[in-house]
């Protein structure tokens, strides 16, 4: 834990959390926040949990901005769950506010904190276990596009100003590899070559949002499997979380962060290249899944599209992974000294077999037009 334990229990209860504190540990796998499980027991001997996160506020510069977008959003879905008859506290996001009032804590030392209500009954995962738990997570992803259709997009904050502008990336790759800051360009030359060959690439969604060729929408913009919780009894998706970077974006954002992450027959930081590609059958399941949790949304143009979302997320994120790389690991945790060189490589080499699978990946998405 990096932090006292008894820091943490004295943040936590600032915030209006049922019961005393019994227990604070260290929770999940994301690269971006520090998550810690609370639990809480009320004097009936009812058990409360919830999660506390520090919010990374060297990632996200307006922790304010931030919270103003997750507050909103939240209630925003809340309300649409109530509507349709669901159960709030477990299909959305439950900001828990401080006793003094307000979504998030500033501590004396300039760190960020917040406090959501655990999503119980419910499984995050880090792999794909089951094919169909990837069918579920893409229904829920493309639910949560559809259910954000009529937000107010101009309301929102941009949490991390070009998020996914390729370009953008790609410019700071280059300036990294420029000013390599650790000396490590050398030894990642074929990496910054994959890069350079696909420049072209990094232009393609970026100019058919410019043109108004693809719609702009609001999107979560980070759809890894590991931000949606599944239901323990029936496998539906049944809450989206990480909120940070709801924002406007494209519909093929959040598609191809998915197939990056779960389509991919090897874990991100797989360090064993032959075991990484991929896989067309989890392919078409997500593809299947997505459209019809977009509920008719998405259009022709976009869905015939898919397959280059897929492919130049997987490049983006690669990409962010090596410039993280060659400027010292300031962005990613990581947890072995070359892990993101780790990261860098699988996700050249799905990018590598995406290409080769072209064909295939454009016939499956034919078939759902
Ligand atoms: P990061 O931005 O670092 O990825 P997340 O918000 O995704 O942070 O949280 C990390 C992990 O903590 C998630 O993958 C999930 O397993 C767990 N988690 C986060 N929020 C909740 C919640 N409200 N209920 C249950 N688990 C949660
Ligand atoms: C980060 O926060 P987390 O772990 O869900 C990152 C994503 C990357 C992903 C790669 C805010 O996601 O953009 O695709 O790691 N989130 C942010 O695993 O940068
Ligand atoms: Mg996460």
């Amino acid at each position: 834990m990096s932090r006292e334990k008894s820091e943490l229990i004295e943040i936590a209860e600032k915030f209006e959390i049922e019961g005393k504190l019994e227990n604070v540990v260290p929770h999940g796998n994301g690269h971006i926040n520090d998550t810690y499980l609370l639990t809480c027991r009320t004097e009936t001997g009812k058990e409360n949990r919830y999660i506390l996160q520090r919010m990374n506020h060297e990632v996200f510069k307006d922790p304010k901005g931030l919270m103003e977008n997750v507050t909103a959003v939240t209630a925003f879905l809340q309300k649409k769950i109530k509507e349709n008859g669901g159960e709030v506290e477990r299909e959305a996001l439950n900001v828990i506010p401080l006793r003094e009032g307000g979504s998030y804590r500033e501590e004396e030392d300039g760190t960020f904190w917040r406090v959501y209500r655990f999503v119980e009954g419910a499984d995050s995962f880090d792999v794909v276990n089951r094919p169909e738990d990837f069918y579920e997570s893409a229904v829920a992803f493309g639910h949560f596009q559809k259910l954000l259709e009529d937000y107010p997009a101009e309301t929102l904050h941009e949490t991390i100003p070009d998020f996914h502008n390729t370009i953008d990336r790609l410019h700071k790759f280059k300036k990294a590899v420029e000013e390599d800051a650790m000396g490590r360009a050398s030894e990642v030359g074929e990496e910054i070559r994959f890069v350079l060959d696909r420049e072209e690439d990094c232009h393609v969604l970026c100019d058919m949002l410019a043109s108004g060729e693809i719609p702009l929408r609001v999107t979560h913009n980070d759809t890894k499997l590991n931000n949606i919780m599944l239901d323990k009894k029936t496998g539906k998706g049944i809450c989206v979380i990480d909120l940070d970077t709801v924002m406007p974006g494209s519909a093929l954002y959040d598609y191809g962060d998915s197939i990056r992450f779960g389509a991919n027959t090897g874990a991100e930081d797989e360090k064993d290249l032959s075991k990484i590609s991929c896989d067309l059958e989890l392919f078409e399941l997500y593809t299947k899944g997505f459209i019809e949790g977009c509920g008719g949304s998405l259009t022709e143009k976009e869905i015939r599209l898919l397959p280059m979302g897929a492919k130049l997320m997987t490049l983006e994120c690669g990409i962010r992974f090596l410039t993280d790389y060659l400027e010292g690991d300031h962005y990613f945790k990581i947890h072995r000294p070359e892990h993101n060189l780790d990261r860098t490589r699988t996700q050249f080499a799905m990018v590598k077999d995406m290409e080769d699978k072209w064909p295939e990946m454009t016939g499956i998405v034919e078939r759902y037009l």
